[in-house]
C-alpha cells in the first residue's frame, strides 16, 4: 500500500468544495488516514514548494497557499500516488479532462483546487513535512477492504 499527500487549496475551501472533492477520493476506494485544516505558515509552504523556487510563479503560489485555510489529507491505497494524480487531472484546470477534479470544477492554472504528490520520493518528503507527527495519521482497516481489492490478486 502507498500513501500520498493531497492539499485542498484555499480556492477549494472558499468555493465550498471540500466535501465534493473528498467524496471523489473516498468513493474511489482510497483510505483516508490523515485530515487537518488550518492556515499554514509561509515557512512550511516555502519548504513544500522548494522545487519551484526559481519559477516565476513561486512567490505568488506561496502567498496564495498561505492566504487562508487549506485541508491536508493523507490517502492510502494500492498505487495511491498515481491513482490520485489521475483523479486530479492536468495542472491547467482549463485543459484538464472532464471527469477529473480539476476538469470538472476548475477554470484556472494557479487556482487549481488540489495539490497531489507526484512520485514516491515527493510523497515521502511531503508527508514528512505536513504530517511530521505520525500520531496525526490513523492506522485503521476499512471493513470492506476485501471488497475494494481482490484478496487473491492484490491483498496476498
Ligand atoms: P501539479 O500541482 O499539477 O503537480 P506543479 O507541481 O507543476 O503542478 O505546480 C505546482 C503548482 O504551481 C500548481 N498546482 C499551480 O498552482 C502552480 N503552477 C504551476 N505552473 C504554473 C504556471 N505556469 N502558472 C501559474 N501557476 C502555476
Amino acid at each position: 500500500m502507498e500513501r500520498t499527500l493531497v492539499l485542498l487549496k484555499p480556492d477549494a475551501v472558499q468555493r465550498g468544495l471540500i466535501g465534493t472533492i473528498l467524496a471523489r477520493f473516498e468513493s474511489k476506494g482510497l483510505k483516508l488516514v490523515g485530515l487537518k485544516m488550518r492556515t499554514f505558515d509561509r515557512a512550511l509552504l516555502e519548504q513544500h514548494y522548494e522545487v519551484h523556487k526559481e519559477r516565476p510563479f513561486y512567490a505568488s503560489l506561496v502567498e496564495f497557499m498561505s492566504s487562508g485555510p487549506v485541508v491536508a489529507l493523507c490517502l492510502e491505497g494500492k498505487d495511491a500516488i498515481a491513482v490520485v494524480r489521475t483523479l486530479v487531472g492536468k495542472t491547467n484546470a482549463r485543459e484538464a479532462a472532464p471527469g477529473t477534479i480539476r476538469g470538472d470544477f476548475g477554470m484556472s492554472f494557479s487556482n487549481n483546487l488540489v495539490h497531489a504528490s507526484d512520485g514516491e520520493d515527493t510523497a515521502e518528503f511531503e508527508l514528512g513535512l505536513w504530517f511530521a507527527d505520525s500520531a496525526e495519521l490513523s492506522d485503521w482497516n476499512p471493513a470492506d477492504l476485501e471488497w475494494r481489492y481482490s484478496v487473491k490478486e492484490e491483498l496476498a
